[in-house]
């Protein structure tokens, strides 16, 4: 038997817990010190469901860390090595948080309201410690805080469709990474287009507790011709989609530029921000990739080989019901990535041979053809 989760005030509920576990939550894991469920009918159901309807995520745990003051844009540069001089209010921007050696601390979304007020979307490490600690180190002119504001994510192909029904057509005016100030039931709420799933749809800042309840059940009932049914962040989907969680695939060990990241760091732009100079002057030691595996396994040793030499660590993996092939990240050193001698893992069935891939997987070039939910799953890549 799986051992329970003891919940207490260190290990917060959210607004949607009752209606979470009233419909049928399976498991939860603890994200940001909150509850964030991990299955509703089982992640390869909850996948397919996913990529078919549209779902109802309760992601409260994503907190905002509110930086408001003069020097809130000037702090928001210093954390992180993107480029931010041409943002703009109603935009979204994900970023790599650094630390003055360039290692990760954090990568959020963050929130532009104005120069002198930004939210950033935390993933799972204290990132007001670390901003309280920079301003108070630097004398900035900015107050840092949690507010109690509970993201909650309409996700999957009938997102728009479900979202309009319940904010009016206008959510349909809404680009990716942009997001508006909508009104429901008299409260301003932001809704961005935006999600950690590759299906499609948005983000809603929920800040009122109360309404969250009425919302929820508003979605649901608005919804019910849709299929609308409770998700969550899908390990499956992610993979395929080349998400990375921080925690897992990243952590306070890598570079941006170790994990993919490199397109959000902006290496020769003239910014003011605590890592860019470590990261100029970084050589990657190793790299995050994507690996394919023919057949379903469970990886249960991380190692990943070259003959007998271990030179990398599978991060994350999943089965693949839609291309029939297991596939994982994993952080391999750069020099036996550059080798043309093949890899391999270990799964609970033996060793086997992995093809590599570069993240996000691109199927297409693997010779990978997507089945539907309801077709027989073979492989038919050049694997
Ligand atoms: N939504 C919100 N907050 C979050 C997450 C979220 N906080 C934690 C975690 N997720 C942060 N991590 C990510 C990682 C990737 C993306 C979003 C949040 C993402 N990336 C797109 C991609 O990789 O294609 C687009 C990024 C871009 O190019 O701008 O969406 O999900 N509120």
């Amino acid at each position: 038997m799986m051992p329970a989760l003891a919940v207490s005030r260190r290990t917060r509920s959210t607004p949607f817990t009752s209606r979470v576990e009233a419909m049928g939550v399976q498991a939860y894991t603890v994200y940001n010190h909150m509850l964030l469920p991990t299955v509703f009918q089982g992640i390869e159901e909850d996948y397919w469901h996913l990529c078919e309807h549209v779902q109802v995520w309760d992601v409260s745990c994503e907190r905002q860390v509110e930086i408001t003051g003069q020097d809130a844009q000037k702090l928001i540069q210093l954390m992180t090595p993107r480029d931010l001089s041409n943002a703009r209010a109603g935009q979204c921007f994900y970023l790599p948080l650094c630390d003055e050696k360039g290692m990760l601390i954090n990568d959020p979304i963050a929130i532009k309201h104005s120069d002198e007020h930004w939210w950033l979307s935390i993933a799972d490490s204290d990132v007001k410690l670390w901003a309280m600690g920079i301003a108070t180190g630097m004398g900035l002119d900015v107050a840092v805080c949690e507010p109690d504001v509970w993201p909650l994510a309409v996700q999957g192909p009938k997102a728009e469709d479900l979202m309009a029904r319940v904010f009016g057509g206008q959510v349909r005016d809404i680009r990716f990474f942009n997001y508006r100030h909508l009104n429901y039931q008299g409260t301003d709420m932001v809704v961005a287009r935006s999600g950690w799933s590759k299906q499609g749809g948005f983000e809603i800042y929920v800040s009122n507790a109360e309404l969250g309840g009425l919302l929820w059940d508003e979605l649901f009932s608005a919804g019910e011709d849709l299929q609308v049914a409770p998700g969550c962040p899908n390990l499956i989907e992610r993979i395929e989609s080349g998400l990375l969680s921080f925690g897992n695939d990243m952590d306070y060990s890598d570079t941006p530029l170790e994990c993919g990241l490199d397109k959000y760091v902006s290496l020769t732009a003239d910014i003011q921000s605590l890592s860019i100079n470590a990261l100029r002057s970084s050589t990657p030691r190793h790299q995050l990739v994507g690996l394919v595996c023919e057949g379903k396994h469970s990886f249960t040793a991380t190692g990943v080989y070259m003959q007998e030499l271990c030179v990398g660590e599978i991060t994350s993996w999943a089965w693949s019901p839609k291309y029939g092939v297991t596939l994982a990240m994993a952080r391999c050193s750069t020099p036996a990535l550059n080798s043309d001698v093949s890899l391999t893992v270990n799964s609970d069935s033996g060793p086997h041979p992995v093809v590599l891939s570069g993240l996000p997987f691109d199927f297409n070039d693997l010779g990978l053809t997507a089945h539907e939910a309801s077709q027989p799953q073979t492989v038919t890549g050049k694997l």
